[in-house]
């Protein structure tokens, strides 16, 4: 990986951004030295109804692993992003909405949000909804969706968000393990063009989800739905006449905001659990310094609010910030390849926040479409979701903003939060494909595979050392399982799972999962539920799957497969199995690469050897290491010969 390129920051950027590299050291310093004071400082960014006096209550030994910011503090989340900013902005727009079809948008104001949110909420406590149940939200990128996660923070439920591109199983899953009372979905998405079956795919998942006894649908499309009577209700109905202001519930700055599922490394998805408070004061002030962002900007994060980056950076930290925020519902290349930056010219968008697959795949059909728009609005760029490769940086910076926009790096996860590794734009010079710098109160650390910390420049394992307000607080229902995941693996640590480099100048670089999660187009995929798809496959006795290095997705799905006896390895067996694993998890697992194996290379006591089977799929035979443990190791030359072209 070449480091020759540094791309410093120029001193207007530094003059008019937040902070500059002076101010982000004395910041940084006062954050690790004194976190309390610093973090009592900036608490007061968000409004309380009753103000904090405890800042952090935190230890990270198992078993007893305990986080608590401004526990002592009340508050309500769509209050601090709604009710603070009508005296101020309520005309100003908060949504920006872009349908999937470029003639469909709107612009939503802050007192349109606060009269759309308080209506719903008043018509969620009329179905009996209240402070802690679990709503499910299966939605796709319209205004309702922001409307009904803010709804829920009004009446103190707890939103889980399910992406609108999971299977009836997957919904289902979710929904059952927190027990969710309430389903907000709509007839169907549209998405390219293609419309996603929605309401039909709530209705298969709730076969199996008795605690499921209202579900609201919002009229997107107006294709013919089934309605379930007693049950099911038009979203526009149940608002209609609810009044347009609704008491906001007191909340404890630890009582949860919301659940939002995970990929690990094994079993069944996690619920992550975020709280309010310390959530609430982390995403602002991120959005706030990585983004630079100014009163006023146009800011577009192009994620799906399914997954966390659309929590955090579409949602919460934005709104809490009387920001703009761009809400889209299409996709990259629909109608053309040059949507993204007719978006930009048509909102005039300062900032841009993407994922590194979006920015390859439109690397790939050239600069044609991204020159022939205008951009000139455009001031700073962003990317998340895995490691941006410094082809895709450099093209990032050079076609998309043209040499004059910054491009922000940020590393964080669902369970993060928040962004903790990132540069500032007016503080960091930039090194494509490097995160950069810790945030404010994030003290990284990198562990050998035993737990020792290394100092300076150095390879391992990345691991944060301290709390930060924005951290989950636990896996919902399974403590055990959030310590064991996260505290178990290095004592007093918090593990993150990603692989990590530190270069002379104390920059970071991640080097991508270190454990069986693969990252697909900024995905999160356990390997582990894609196996037992594939196992649940009448014809499948065994399945091992593995990432192997894509060109576009960064990490392609490569799944060995071994039919049950008598059965025979087709190419329609094959498309079938697919077929079997998108709608068992949804398109979004399909397999790229099916090799059928006669044998999985296995251990005498009978584990799969990972490490080879991704060897083969990396097509990289010259390194599978010591196979002499192997019960059989035969099995290896023979996928190696059977390896099929990817
Ligand atoms: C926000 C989000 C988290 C995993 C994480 C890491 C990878 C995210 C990255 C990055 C390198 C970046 N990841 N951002 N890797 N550089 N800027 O993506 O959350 O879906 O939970 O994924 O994604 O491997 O551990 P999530």
């Amino acid at each position: 990986m070449s480091e020759t390129h540094l791309y410093p920051v120029s001193e207007e950027t530094a003059k008019a951004a937040w902070v500059d590299n002076a101010k982000y050291l004395e910041m940084y310093e006062k954050s690790v030295s004194d976190p309390e004071g610093f973090w009592a400082e900036h608490g007061k960014r968000i409004d309380w109804m009753k103000p904090f006096t405890q800042v952090k209550d935190v230890t990270f030994t198992v078993p007893g692993v305990s986080i608590k910011w401004f526990h002592d503090g009340t508050l309500n989340a769509s209050v601090n992003c709604l009710d603070r900013h009508l005296e101020t902005r309520g005309d100003q727009t908060a949504i920006i909405w872009e349908g999937d079809d470029p003639a469909d948008d709107a612009h939503i104001t802050y007192r349109d949000l606060y009269i759309r949110t308080c209506k719903l909420a008043n018509a969620l406590r009329a179905k009996g909804v209240k402070k802690g149940d679990r709503v499910c939200i299966y939605m796709p990128m319209i205004p309702e969706a922001a409307v009904a996660m803010l709804a829920c923070a009004r009446i103190g439920a707890i939103h889980s968000v399910v992406f609108g591109g999971f299977s009836p199983d997957s919904l289902a899953g979710r929904i059952q393990d927190s027990e969710c009372c309430a389903v907000i979905t709509a007839d169907e998405g549209l998405r390219g063009g293609r419309k996603v079956p929605l309401k039909a795919n709530t209705d298969k998942a709730l076969e199996t989800c008795p605690s499921v006894s209202t579900v609201l649908v919002v009229r997107r499309t107006g294709g013919d739905v089934a309605m379930k009577d007693g049950r099911d209700v038009w979203y526009h109905e149940a608002v209609e006449g609810q009044p347009e202001t609704c008491e906001p519930e007191e909340m404890n700055a630890e009582d949860p905001l919301f659940i939002l599922y995970t990929s690990g490394s094994t079993g069944k998805p996690k619920g992550v659990l975020h709280s309010t408070g310390g959530y609430m004061v982390y995403t602002s002030m991120t959005h706030q310094y990585v983004f630079d962002y100014k009163d006023g900007e146009v800011y577009w994060c192009t994620a799906d609010v399914g997954w966390v980056t659309g929590h955090s950076y579409i949602v919460y930290g934005p709104l809490a910030n009387g920001a703009v925020t761009l809400m889209f519902e299409g996709v990259p290349n629909y109608p053309t390849t040059s949507r993204f930056w007719e978006v930009c010219d048509k909102h005039k968008v300062s900032i841009f926040y993407t994922a590194p697959t979006a920015i390859r795949a439109l690397m790939r059909d050239g600069e044609e479409p991204v020159k022939k728009t205008s951009r000139a609005s455009l001031r700073l760029l962003g990317s998340v979701g895995e490691p941006i490769n410094p082809e895709a940086w450099e093209w990032y910076h050079r076609v998309v903003g043209e040499h004059r926009c910054p491009i922000v790096d940020t590393w964080w996860q669902t369970e993060t939060g928040g962004i903790l590794i990132t540069p500032l734009p007016g503080a960091t010079d930039l090194k494509p494909g490097s995160a950069t710098r810790p945030f404010f109160g994030v003290k990284p650390l990198i562990v050998d595979s035993e737990g020792g910390p290394l100092e300076g420049a150095c390879e391992g394992n990345l691991c944060i050392a301290e709390s930060w307000p924005g951290q989950m607080r636990t896996v919902y229902g399974d403590h055990a399982r959030f310590e064991q995941t996260y505290f178990s693996t290095y004592k007093g640590l918090y593990f993150t799972g990603d692989g990590c480099r530190r270069d002379a100048d104390g920059y970071y670089w991640i080097t991508g999962r270190v454990d069986d999660v693969i990252n697909v187009s900024g995905h999160r995929m356990g390997t582990a539920e894609v196996e037992s798809a594939l196992v649940a496959h009448s014809k499948v006795a065994e399945a091992a799957v593995v990432g192997y290095p894509h060109d576009i997705k960064g990490q392609g799905i490569y799944a060995y497969v071994t039919l049950v006896a008598g059965e025979e390895p087709t190419e329609e067996l094959r498309k079938e199995l697919v077929q079997w694993v998108r709608k068992e998890i949804g398109p979004i697992a399909s397999p790229d690469v099916i090799q059928w194996a006669p044998g999985l290379p296995k251990t005498r006591s009978g584990k799969i050897m990972r490490r080879i089977l991704r060897k083969i799929a990396e097509n990289d035979f010259g390194a599978l290491g010591d196979t002499s443990t192997l019960a059989d190791p035969g099995v290896v030359d023979d996928l190696i010969d059977n390896r099929p072209a990817t």
